[in-house]
Protein backbone atom coordinates (compact mmCIF):
# COMPACT_ATOMS: atom_id res chain seq x y z
CA UNK A 1 0.00 0.00 0.00
CA UNK A 2 1.18 3.36 -1.03
CA UNK A 3 1.66 6.20 1.53
CA UNK A 4 -1.34 8.12 -0.78
CA UNK A 5 -3.57 5.72 -0.69
CA UNK A 6 -3.04 4.32 3.22
CA UNK A 7 -3.77 7.97 3.70
CA UNK A 8 -6.86 7.76 1.68
CA UNK A 9 -7.89 4.70 3.52
CA UNK A 10 -7.57 6.51 7.12
CA UNK A 11 -9.14 9.36 5.49
CA UNK A 12 -12.47 7.17 4.49
CA UNK A 13 -12.20 5.60 7.72
CA UNK A 14 -12.32 8.69 9.78
CA UNK A 15 -15.06 10.47 7.28
CA UNK A 16 -17.67 7.14 8.66
CA UNK A 17 -16.64 7.16 12.12
CA UNK A 18 -17.41 10.99 12.04
CA UNK A 19 -21.27 10.12 9.16
CA UNK A 20 -21.52 6.90 9.37
CA UNK A 21 -20.78 4.07 6.96
CA UNK A 22 -24.17 5.05 4.77
CA UNK A 23 -23.42 8.47 4.76
CA UNK A 24 -19.75 7.96 2.98
CA UNK A 25 -19.92 6.73 -0.51
CA UNK A 26 -16.99 5.85 -2.60
CA UNK A 27 -16.28 3.94 -5.94
CA UNK A 28 -15.13 1.01 -3.85
CA UNK A 29 -18.49 -0.19 -4.07
CA UNK A 30 -19.30 -1.17 -7.58
CA UNK A 31 -22.90 -0.78 -6.85
CA UNK A 32 -23.13 2.86 -6.22
CA UNK A 33 -23.85 4.97 -8.75
CA UNK A 34 -21.69 8.56 -7.90
CA UNK A 35 -23.06 10.54 -11.07
CA UNK A 36 -25.76 12.56 -9.61
CA UNK A 37 -22.98 14.10 -7.60
CA UNK A 38 -20.56 14.18 -10.33
CA UNK A 39 -22.12 15.46 -13.08
CA UNK A 40 -22.86 19.10 -13.53
CA UNK A 41 -26.46 20.08 -14.66
CA UNK A 42 -25.67 20.99 -17.83
CA UNK A 43 -23.61 17.74 -18.58
CA UNK A 44 -20.85 20.25 -19.18
CA UNK A 45 -18.00 18.01 -16.58
CA UNK A 46 -18.08 14.83 -15.77
CA UNK A 47 -16.06 14.46 -12.11
CA UNK A 48 -14.69 11.64 -10.26
CA UNK A 49 -15.19 12.10 -6.24
CA UNK A 50 -12.92 10.65 -3.76
CA UNK A 51 -15.70 10.14 -1.84
CA UNK A 52 -19.45 11.54 -1.45
CA UNK A 53 -20.10 12.66 2.07
CA UNK A 54 -23.23 13.77 3.78
CA UNK A 55 -22.91 14.80 7.05
CA UNK A 56 -26.45 14.93 9.33
CA UNK A 57 -25.75 17.78 11.18
CA UNK A 58 -23.23 20.94 11.73
CA UNK A 59 -21.05 19.39 14.16
CA UNK A 60 -20.67 16.20 11.80
CA UNK A 61 -19.61 19.08 8.89
CA UNK A 62 -17.19 20.49 11.28
CA UNK A 63 -15.62 17.44 11.81
CA UNK A 64 -15.20 16.22 7.91
CA UNK A 65 -13.75 19.93 7.63
CA UNK A 66 -11.10 19.10 10.23
CA UNK A 67 -10.65 15.21 8.87
CA UNK A 68 -9.85 16.54 5.59
CA UNK A 69 -7.54 19.63 6.36
CA UNK A 70 -5.49 16.84 8.45
CA UNK A 71 -5.31 15.23 5.18
CA UNK A 72 -4.90 18.10 3.10
CA UNK A 73 -7.93 17.15 1.19
CA UNK A 74 -10.31 19.14 -0.67
CA UNK A 75 -13.78 19.87 -0.43
CA UNK A 76 -16.46 20.83 -3.08
CA UNK A 77 -19.68 21.85 -1.16
CA UNK A 78 -23.19 20.50 -2.97
CA UNK A 79 -26.39 21.35 -2.15
CA UNK A 80 -29.18 20.34 -4.93
CA UNK A 81 -26.49 20.00 -7.90
CA UNK A 82 -28.52 22.31 -10.40
CA UNK A 83 -25.75 25.03 -10.73
CA UNK A 84 -24.80 25.82 -14.11
CA UNK A 85 -21.40 27.14 -14.31
CA UNK A 86 -19.69 24.08 -13.03
CA UNK A 87 -19.32 24.75 -9.43
CA UNK A 88 -20.45 21.90 -7.40
CA UNK A 89 -19.27 18.92 -8.63
CA UNK A 90 -15.45 17.39 -8.17
CA UNK A 91 -12.71 17.90 -10.64
CA UNK A 92 -11.09 14.57 -12.44
CA UNK A 93 -8.47 14.37 -10.64
CA UNK A 94 -10.88 11.51 -7.84
CA UNK A 95 -8.76 13.58 -5.12
CA UNK A 96 -11.79 15.76 -3.33
CA UNK A 97 -14.24 15.06 -1.50
CA UNK A 98 -17.65 16.43 -2.53
CA UNK A 99 -19.53 17.34 0.63
CA UNK A 100 -23.47 17.48 -0.03
CA UNK A 101 -25.93 18.88 2.83
CA UNK A 102 -29.10 17.44 1.68
CA UNK A 103 -29.47 15.71 4.62
CA UNK A 104 -29.58 18.61 6.89
CA UNK A 105 -32.47 20.06 5.39
CA UNK A 106 -35.12 20.65 8.80
CA UNK A 107 -37.11 24.10 9.43
CA UNK A 108 -35.11 24.98 12.33
CA UNK A 109 -38.02 27.81 13.72
CA UNK A 110 -39.96 29.92 12.83
CA UNK A 111 -40.16 33.76 14.32
CA UNK A 112 -43.78 35.42 13.18
CA UNK A 113 -42.87 38.35 15.27
CA UNK A 114 -39.44 38.75 14.10
CA UNK A 115 -40.30 37.96 10.43
CA UNK A 116 -37.73 35.47 10.43
CA UNK A 117 -37.43 31.43 9.56
CA UNK A 118 -33.98 29.75 10.10
CA UNK A 119 -33.37 26.49 8.30
CA UNK A 120 -30.85 24.08 7.47
CA UNK A 121 -28.27 24.49 4.21
CA UNK A 122 -29.90 21.68 2.72
CA UNK A 123 -33.48 22.46 3.28
CA UNK A 124 -35.00 22.60 -0.46
CA UNK A 125 -36.16 25.55 -1.56
CA UNK A 126 -39.30 24.44 -2.49
CA UNK A 127 -39.94 23.30 1.31
CA UNK A 128 -38.47 26.06 2.53
CA UNK A 129 -41.41 28.32 0.77
CA UNK A 130 -43.95 25.95 2.02
CA UNK A 131 -42.85 25.84 4.97
CA UNK A 132 -42.93 29.49 5.16
CA UNK A 133 -46.76 29.75 3.61
CA UNK A 134 -47.62 26.58 6.36
CA UNK A 135 -46.74 29.60 8.69
CA UNK A 136 -48.64 32.31 7.15
CA UNK A 137 -46.15 34.30 5.41
CA UNK A 138 -44.81 34.28 2.08
CA UNK A 139 -40.69 33.21 1.03
CA UNK A 140 -40.24 35.23 -1.95
CA UNK A 141 -37.27 33.27 -3.58
CA UNK A 142 -38.52 31.46 -6.45
CA UNK A 143 -36.53 29.87 -9.67
CA UNK A 144 -37.03 27.50 -11.91
CA UNK A 145 -34.54 25.17 -9.97
CA UNK A 146 -36.88 25.08 -6.91
CA UNK A 147 -38.04 21.43 -6.50
CA UNK A 148 -34.48 20.54 -6.06
CA UNK A 149 -31.93 23.53 -5.42
CA UNK A 150 -30.87 24.07 -1.73
CA UNK A 151 -30.86 27.05 0.20
CA UNK A 152 -27.40 26.24 1.20
CA UNK A 153 -27.19 26.58 -2.82
CA UNK A 154 -28.67 29.73 -3.36
CA UNK A 155 -27.19 31.53 -0.61
CA UNK A 156 -23.86 30.24 -1.85
CA UNK A 157 -23.89 31.38 -5.52
CA UNK A 158 -26.59 34.56 -4.32
CA UNK A 159 -29.21 33.27 -6.80
CA UNK A 160 -31.41 35.91 -8.08
CA UNK A 161 -34.78 33.74 -9.58
CA UNK A 162 -37.82 35.86 -10.60
CA UNK A 163 -38.87 38.09 -8.12
CA UNK A 164 -36.04 39.89 -7.51
CA UNK A 165 -37.51 43.35 -9.03
CA UNK A 166 -39.24 43.63 -5.84
CA UNK A 167 -37.64 41.56 -2.73
CA UNK A 168 -33.66 41.25 -3.88
CA UNK A 169 -31.34 38.21 -4.54
CA UNK A 170 -31.08 35.85 -2.05
CA UNK A 171 -28.26 38.09 -0.79
CA UNK A 172 -31.28 40.52 0.39
CA UNK A 173 -33.21 37.88 2.20
CA UNK A 174 -30.47 36.74 4.44
CA UNK A 175 -30.34 37.69 8.22
CA UNK A 176 -27.81 35.36 9.18
CA UNK A 177 -25.70 32.37 8.76
CA UNK A 178 -24.19 29.55 10.40
CA UNK A 179 -20.99 28.32 8.70
CA UNK A 180 -18.22 25.90 8.90
CA UNK A 181 -14.55 27.55 8.00
CA UNK A 182 -12.12 26.34 6.49
CA UNK A 183 -10.08 25.52 9.93
CA UNK A 184 -13.81 23.65 10.62
CA UNK A 185 -14.61 26.02 12.93
CA UNK A 186 -18.32 26.68 13.78
CA UNK A 187 -19.48 30.61 12.87
CA UNK A 188 -22.91 31.24 15.23
CA UNK A 189 -24.30 34.09 13.28
CA UNK A 190 -28.10 32.96 12.60
CA UNK A 191 -28.75 36.63 14.59
CA UNK A 192 -32.09 37.51 13.08
CA UNK A 193 -31.29 40.67 13.62
CA UNK A 194 -32.00 43.87 10.63
CA UNK A 195 -29.35 46.18 12.15
CA UNK A 196 -25.55 45.34 12.85
CA UNK A 197 -22.54 47.33 12.80
CA UNK A 198 -20.56 45.39 14.87
CA UNK A 199 -17.44 45.54 11.93
CA UNK A 200 -17.08 43.68 8.79
CA UNK A 201 -19.98 42.16 6.89
CA UNK A 202 -19.08 38.45 7.09
CA UNK A 203 -22.58 37.05 6.16
CA UNK A 204 -22.04 39.33 2.85
CA UNK A 205 -18.72 37.94 2.74
CA UNK A 206 -20.16 34.16 2.60
CA UNK A 207 -23.08 34.85 0.36
CA UNK A 208 -22.20 34.31 -3.06
CA UNK A 209 -18.77 32.67 -2.38
CA UNK A 210 -19.75 29.62 -3.97
CA UNK A 211 -18.26 27.50 -1.36
CA UNK A 212 -14.22 28.83 -1.92
CA UNK A 213 -15.08 30.95 1.77
CA UNK A 214 -16.78 28.39 4.15
CA UNK A 215 -20.04 26.32 4.10
CA UNK A 216 -23.00 27.52 4.79
CA UNK A 217 -24.94 24.86 7.49
CA UNK A 218 -27.91 27.32 8.22
CA UNK A 219 -29.55 30.63 7.48
CA UNK A 220 -32.09 32.53 8.64
CA UNK A 221 -33.94 34.07 5.88
CA UNK A 222 -36.54 37.30 5.78
CA UNK A 223 -40.55 36.18 5.44
CA UNK A 224 -43.00 39.10 4.40
CA UNK A 225 -46.88 38.78 4.75
CA UNK A 226 -48.61 36.50 1.84
CA UNK A 227 -50.03 38.96 -0.65
CA UNK A 228 -53.89 39.09 -0.69
CA UNK A 229 -53.83 38.77 -4.38
CA UNK A 230 -51.37 37.89 -6.98
CA UNK A 231 -51.71 38.34 -10.58
CA UNK A 232 -50.09 37.44 -14.01
CA UNK A 233 -50.19 38.56 -17.89
CA UNK A 234 -48.34 37.84 -20.61
CA UNK A 235 -48.09 40.64 -23.34
CA UNK A 236 -47.03 40.66 -26.88
CA UNK A 237 -44.53 43.67 -27.28
CA UNK A 238 -43.16 44.93 -30.54
CA UNK A 239 -39.44 45.59 -29.54
CA UNK A 240 -37.21 45.37 -26.54
CA UNK A 241 -37.02 49.44 -26.75
CA UNK A 242 -40.88 48.50 -26.07
CA UNK A 243 -40.56 46.01 -23.04
CA UNK A 244 -38.17 48.76 -21.27
CA UNK A 245 -40.83 51.20 -21.74
CA UNK A 246 -43.59 48.46 -20.63
CA UNK A 247 -41.19 48.09 -17.42
CA UNK A 248 -41.57 51.79 -16.80
CA UNK A 249 -45.19 51.94 -16.86
CA UNK A 250 -45.00 49.14 -14.92
CA UNK A 251 -43.11 50.49 -12.17
CA UNK A 252 -45.11 53.75 -12.30
CA UNK A 253 -48.76 51.82 -11.98
CA UNK A 254 -48.10 48.80 -9.87
CA UNK A 255 -45.40 50.56 -7.59
CA UNK A 256 -44.15 47.88 -5.32
CA UNK A 257 -47.04 45.79 -6.61
CA UNK A 258 -44.80 44.63 -9.22
CA UNK A 259 -43.22 41.59 -8.00
CA UNK A 260 -42.21 39.45 -11.53
CA UNK A 261 -40.82 41.04 -15.07
CA UNK A 262 -39.99 38.74 -17.19
CA UNK A 263 -39.04 38.65 -20.89
CA UNK A 264 -38.72 36.18 -23.62
CA UNK A 265 -37.36 36.63 -26.98
CA UNK A 266 -39.60 34.72 -29.99
CA UNK A 267 -36.92 31.54 -30.90
CA UNK A 268 -36.32 30.26 -27.04
CA UNK A 269 -40.32 30.54 -26.83
CA UNK A 270 -40.49 28.50 -30.13
CA UNK A 271 -37.78 25.94 -28.15
CA UNK A 272 -40.51 25.26 -25.56
CA UNK A 273 -43.33 24.80 -28.07
CA UNK A 274 -41.16 22.65 -30.16
CA UNK A 275 -40.21 20.42 -27.67
CA UNK A 276 -43.49 21.36 -25.00
CA UNK A 277 -46.74 21.47 -27.33
CA UNK A 278 -48.45 20.68 -24.53
CA UNK A 279 -47.92 23.39 -22.85
CA UNK A 280 -49.37 25.81 -25.29
CA UNK A 281 -47.18 29.05 -24.92
CA UNK A 282 -49.54 31.91 -25.92
CA UNK A 283 -49.43 34.85 -28.65
CA UNK A 284 -45.33 33.71 -29.25
CA UNK A 285 -45.84 33.32 -33.38
CA UNK A 286 -46.94 36.80 -33.53
CA UNK A 287 -44.57 39.13 -32.17
CA UNK A 288 -40.59 39.25 -31.81
CA UNK A 289 -40.75 39.13 -27.58
CA UNK A 290 -43.29 38.88 -24.47
CA UNK A 291 -42.88 39.49 -21.24
CA UNK A 292 -44.81 38.21 -18.48
CA UNK A 293 -45.62 40.73 -15.26
CA UNK A 294 -46.45 39.77 -12.27
CA UNK A 295 -48.57 42.00 -9.48
CA UNK A 296 -49.37 41.28 -6.05
CA UNK A 297 -51.89 42.96 -4.08
CA UNK A 298 -52.01 43.31 -0.09
CA UNK A 299 -55.65 44.62 -0.75
CA UNK A 300 -57.84 42.59 -2.87
CA UNK A 301 -58.17 40.38 -6.01
CA UNK A 302 -60.46 43.04 -7.57
CA UNK A 303 -58.21 45.66 -7.09
CA UNK A 304 -55.06 43.92 -8.20
CA UNK A 305 -57.26 43.05 -11.53
CA UNK A 306 -58.47 47.01 -12.11
CA UNK A 307 -54.74 48.18 -11.53
CA UNK A 308 -53.51 45.34 -14.27
CA UNK A 309 -55.98 46.14 -16.68
CA UNK A 310 -55.22 49.68 -15.84
CA UNK A 311 -51.38 49.13 -17.23
CA UNK A 312 -52.41 47.18 -20.14
CA UNK A 313 -55.24 49.86 -21.53
CA UNK A 314 -52.23 52.31 -21.26
CA UNK A 315 -49.23 50.23 -22.75
CA UNK A 316 -52.22 49.01 -25.74
CA UNK A 317 -52.16 53.01 -26.52
CA UNK A 318 -48.83 54.26 -26.13
CA UNK A 319 -48.13 51.05 -28.84
CA UNK A 320 -45.41 49.46 -26.06
CA UNK A 321 -47.76 46.17 -25.93
CA UNK A 322 -50.10 44.94 -29.33
CA UNK A 323 -52.00 41.78 -27.38
CA UNK A 324 -52.13 40.83 -23.92
CA UNK A 325 -53.93 38.32 -21.73
CA UNK A 326 -54.47 37.87 -18.21
CA UNK A 327 -54.70 34.95 -16.25
CA UNK A 328 -58.13 34.87 -14.96
CA UNK A 329 -57.00 32.03 -12.14
CA UNK A 330 -54.14 30.95 -10.61
CA UNK A 331 -54.18 27.73 -12.58
CA UNK A 332 -53.95 29.90 -15.42
CA UNK A 333 -51.01 31.84 -13.99
CA UNK A 334 -49.30 28.58 -12.87
CA UNK A 335 -49.46 27.61 -16.13
CA UNK A 336 -47.83 31.12 -17.77
CA UNK A 337 -45.13 30.79 -15.46
CA UNK A 338 -44.40 26.98 -16.09
CA UNK A 339 -43.78 27.96 -19.86
CA UNK A 340 -41.10 30.65 -18.53
CA UNK A 341 -39.84 28.24 -16.44
CA UNK A 342 -39.40 25.80 -19.21
CA UNK A 343 -36.51 27.95 -21.24
CA UNK A 344 -34.23 26.46 -19.44
CA UNK A 345 -35.46 22.58 -20.43
CA UNK A 346 -36.47 23.24 -24.07
CA UNK A 347 -32.85 24.45 -24.42
CA UNK A 348 -31.34 21.51 -23.06
CA UNK A 349 -33.43 19.16 -25.00
CA UNK A 350 -32.36 21.32 -28.26
CA UNK A 351 -28.45 20.23 -27.35
CA UNK A 352 -25.63 21.43 -25.41
CA UNK A 353 -25.41 25.48 -25.62
CA UNK A 354 -23.34 28.51 -24.75
CA UNK A 355 -25.26 30.29 -21.56
CA UNK A 356 -24.80 33.95 -20.56
CA UNK A 357 -26.45 34.91 -17.35
CA UNK A 358 -25.40 39.06 -17.92
CA UNK A 359 -26.14 42.59 -16.72
CA UNK A 360 -26.49 45.74 -17.96
CA UNK A 361 -28.51 48.50 -16.96
CA UNK A 362 -31.84 48.75 -17.70
CA UNK A 363 -31.98 51.43 -20.00
CA UNK A 364 -29.11 50.11 -22.60
CA UNK A 365 -30.44 46.65 -23.01
CA UNK A 366 -32.18 47.61 -26.33
CA UNK A 367 -28.84 48.83 -27.54
CA UNK A 368 -26.98 45.80 -25.89
CA UNK A 369 -29.15 43.12 -28.06
CA UNK A 370 -29.28 45.00 -31.16
CA UNK A 371 -25.76 45.58 -31.49
CA UNK A 372 -24.80 41.94 -30.17
CA UNK A 373 -27.36 40.55 -32.31
CA UNK A 374 -25.58 41.68 -35.41
CA UNK A 375 -21.97 41.13 -34.46
CA UNK A 376 -22.78 37.54 -33.79
CA UNK A 377 -24.59 37.08 -36.53
CA UNK A 378 -21.38 38.55 -38.90
CA UNK A 379 -19.23 36.36 -36.79
CA UNK A 380 -20.77 33.13 -36.15
CA UNK A 381 -22.86 32.80 -38.90
CA UNK A 382 -26.32 30.77 -38.47
CA UNK A 383 -26.23 30.86 -34.31
CA UNK A 384 -29.21 30.91 -33.00
CA UNK A 385 -30.21 33.69 -30.25
CA UNK A 386 -31.93 32.33 -26.94
CA UNK A 387 -33.11 35.45 -25.32
CA UNK A 388 -35.04 36.04 -22.21
CA UNK A 389 -34.43 36.69 -18.40
CA UNK A 390 -35.23 39.10 -15.82
CA UNK A 391 -35.52 42.03 -17.39
CA UNK A 392 -36.91 44.08 -14.29
CA UNK A 393 -33.86 43.43 -12.94
CA UNK A 394 -31.62 44.05 -16.12
CA UNK A 395 -30.07 40.68 -16.19
CA UNK A 396 -30.41 38.73 -19.40
CA UNK A 397 -29.95 35.29 -20.69
CA UNK A 398 -28.10 35.48 -23.87
CA UNK A 399 -27.79 32.05 -24.72
CA UNK A 400 -26.54 30.91 -28.16
CA UNK A 401 -27.84 27.93 -29.66
CA UNK A 402 -25.89 26.09 -32.58
CA UNK A 403 -26.83 26.71 -35.92
CA UNK A 404 -29.92 24.50 -37.05
CA UNK A 405 -28.40 21.25 -37.84
CA UNK A 406 -25.09 21.36 -36.23
CA UNK A 407 -23.96 19.24 -33.27
CA UNK A 408 -23.85 21.38 -29.81
CA UNK A 409 -21.25 19.75 -28.68
CA UNK A 410 -19.04 20.18 -31.93
CA UNK A 411 -20.48 23.92 -31.86
CA UNK A 412 -19.04 24.77 -28.69
CA UNK A 413 -15.78 22.86 -29.37
CA UNK A 414 -15.03 25.57 -32.29
CA UNK A 415 -16.56 28.37 -30.74
CA UNK A 416 -17.40 29.05 -27.49
CA UNK A 417 -14.29 30.84 -26.23
CA UNK A 418 -14.77 33.40 -29.58
CA UNK A 419 -18.44 33.61 -28.79
CA UNK A 420 -17.63 34.57 -24.95
CA UNK A 421 -15.40 36.76 -25.58
CA UNK A 422 -17.44 38.70 -28.23
CA UNK A 423 -20.41 38.98 -25.51
CA UNK A 424 -18.41 39.71 -22.73
CA UNK A 425 -16.32 42.80 -24.39
CA UNK A 426 -19.72 43.49 -25.84
CA UNK A 427 -21.03 43.31 -21.37
CA UNK A 428 -18.05 45.34 -20.69
CA UNK A 429 -18.30 48.42 -23.38
CA UNK A 430 -22.19 48.55 -21.84
CA UNK A 431 -20.99 48.63 -18.17
CA UNK A 432 -22.52 45.32 -17.21
CA UNK A 433 -21.43 42.23 -15.20
CA UNK A 434 -20.73 38.63 -16.93
CA UNK A 435 -22.33 36.98 -14.14
CA UNK A 436 -25.32 38.41 -12.92
CA UNK A 437 -26.78 35.28 -11.56
CA UNK A 438 -25.43 32.02 -11.84
CA UNK A 439 -21.55 33.12 -10.63
CA UNK A 440 -18.24 32.11 -11.53
CA UNK A 441 -17.76 28.72 -10.87
CA UNK A 442 -15.27 27.00 -12.92
CA UNK A 443 -16.77 28.30 -16.54
CA UNK A 444 -16.04 31.87 -16.06
CA UNK A 445 -12.48 31.44 -14.02
CA UNK A 446 -10.28 32.45 -16.93
CA UNK A 447 -12.62 34.90 -17.98
CA UNK A 448 -13.06 37.11 -14.49
CA UNK A 449 -9.31 38.50 -14.65
CA UNK A 450 -10.09 40.00 -17.99
CA UNK A 451 -13.14 41.91 -16.76
CA UNK A 452 -12.73 42.50 -13.02
CA UNK A 453 -11.57 45.56 -11.63
CA UNK A 454 -7.82 44.08 -10.68
CA UNK A 455 -8.05 45.85 -7.28
CA UNK A 456 -11.46 43.95 -6.46
CA UNK A 457 -9.75 40.64 -7.77
CA UNK A 458 -6.38 41.48 -5.38
CA UNK A 459 -8.79 42.05 -2.37
CA UNK A 460 -10.74 39.12 -3.34
CA UNK A 461 -7.51 36.89 -3.67
CA UNK A 462 -6.49 38.31 0.00
CA UNK A 463 -9.76 37.32 1.40
CA UNK A 464 -9.57 33.96 0.31
CA UNK A 465 -5.83 33.61 1.58
CA UNK A 466 -6.82 34.71 4.79
CA UNK A 467 -9.64 32.59 5.34
CA UNK A 468 -8.95 29.18 3.33
CA UNK A 469 -4.71 29.50 3.40
CA UNK A 470 -4.16 26.17 2.37
CA UNK A 471 -6.97 26.19 -0.52
CA UNK A 472 -9.23 23.41 0.60
CA UNK A 473 -12.71 24.88 -0.18
CA UNK A 474 -13.59 24.45 -3.32
CA UNK A 475 -10.30 25.21 -5.27
CA UNK A 476 -10.26 26.05 -8.83
CA UNK A 477 -13.46 28.08 -8.27
CA UNK A 478 -13.99 31.55 -9.18
CA UNK A 479 -10.16 32.38 -8.14
CA UNK A 480 -8.66 29.42 -10.04
P1 LIG B 1 -25.31 23.50 -6.14
O1 LIG B 1 -25.48 23.42 -7.61
O2 LIG B 1 -25.20 22.23 -5.41
O3 LIG B 1 -24.03 24.41 -5.81
C1 LIG B 1 -23.89 25.67 -6.41
C2 LIG B 1 -22.67 26.39 -5.79
O4 LIG B 1 -22.92 26.69 -4.42
C3 LIG B 1 -21.39 25.57 -5.81
O5 LIG B 1 -20.30 26.42 -5.98
C4 LIG B 1 -21.36 24.95 -4.43
O6 LIG B 1 -20.04 24.62 -4.02
C5 LIG B 1 -21.96 26.05 -3.59
N1 LIG B 1 -22.69 25.56 -2.41
C6 LIG B 1 -23.72 24.68 -2.38
N2 LIG B 1 -24.13 24.50 -1.12
C7 LIG B 1 -23.34 25.27 -0.34
C8 LIG B 1 -23.26 25.49 1.07
N3 LIG B 1 -24.08 24.90 1.91
N4 LIG B 1 -22.32 26.36 1.53
C9 LIG B 1 -21.48 26.99 0.67
N5 LIG B 1 -21.51 26.80 -0.66
C10 LIG B 1 -22.43 25.96 -1.16
N6 LIG B 1 -30.11 30.49 -10.73
C11 LIG B 1 -30.53 31.76 -10.51
O7 LIG B 1 -29.80 32.54 -9.89
N7 LIG B 1 -31.74 32.20 -10.97
C12 LIG B 1 -32.58 31.40 -11.66
O8 LIG B 1 -33.65 31.83 -12.06
C13 LIG B 1 -32.18 30.04 -11.88
N8 LIG B 1 -32.99 29.19 -12.55
C14 LIG B 1 -32.56 27.92 -12.79
C15 LIG B 1 -33.41 27.06 -13.49
C16 LIG B 1 -33.01 25.75 -13.76
C17 LIG B 1 -33.93 24.84 -14.52
C18 LIG B 1 -31.74 25.31 -13.31
C19 LIG B 1 -31.28 23.90 -13.57
C20 LIG B 1 -30.90 26.15 -12.62
C21 LIG B 1 -31.31 27.46 -12.34
N9 LIG B 1 -30.49 28.35 -11.64
C22 LIG B 1 -30.90 29.63 -11.41
C23 LIG B 1 -29.16 27.91 -11.17
C24 LIG B 1 -29.19 27.16 -9.80
O9 LIG B 1 -30.43 26.58 -9.55
C25 LIG B 1 -28.85 28.10 -8.68
O10 LIG B 1 -27.51 28.50 -8.82
C26 LIG B 1 -29.04 27.52 -7.27
O11 LIG B 1 -28.86 28.56 -6.34
C27 LIG B 1 -28.08 26.39 -6.95
O12 LIG B 1 -28.51 25.71 -5.79
P2 LIG B 1 -28.03 24.20 -5.51
O13 LIG B 1 -28.50 23.81 -4.15
O14 LIG B 1 -28.44 23.32 -6.61
O15 LIG B 1 -26.46 24.40 -5.49
C1 LIG C 1 -33.61 31.27 -15.51
O1 LIG C 1 -33.74 32.48 -15.38
C2 LIG C 1 -32.33 30.63 -15.06
O2 LIG C 1 -34.51 30.55 -15.94
C3 LIG C 1 -31.67 29.76 -16.11
O3 LIG C 1 -31.45 31.57 -14.54
C4 LIG C 1 -31.22 30.53 -17.30
O4 LIG C 1 -31.11 28.62 -18.72
C5 LIG C 1 -30.64 29.71 -18.44
O5 LIG C 1 -29.72 30.20 -19.08
ZN1 LIG D 1 -32.22 33.57 -14.46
Amino acid sequence: MTALTASREALIALLRQICGDAHVLTHDDPATDLRPWEQDWRKRVHGRALAVVRPGNTAQVAAVVKACAAHHTPIVPQGGNTGLVVGGVPDGSGTQIVLSTTRMNAVRAVDPANLTITVEAGCVLQNLQAAAEAAGFLFPLSLGAEGSCTIGGNLGTNAGGTQVVRYGNTRELCLGLEVVTAQGEIWHGLTGLRKDNTGYDLRNLMVGSEGTLGIITAATMKLYPLPAAQLTAWAAVPSMDAAVQLLGLAHQRLGPGLTGFEVMGQFALGLVDKHYPQLRVPLWQETPWCVLLENSDSESEQHARSQFEALLEAALEAGCVTDAVVAENLGQARSLWHIRESITLAQAEEGLNIKHDISIPVSRIPAFVAETDALLAREVPGVRMVDFGHLGDGNLHYNVQAPEGVDGKAFLQGNEERVNTLVFDQVAKFNGSISAEHGVGELKVGKLPLYKDPTALSMMRAVKKALDPHNLLNPGRVLG
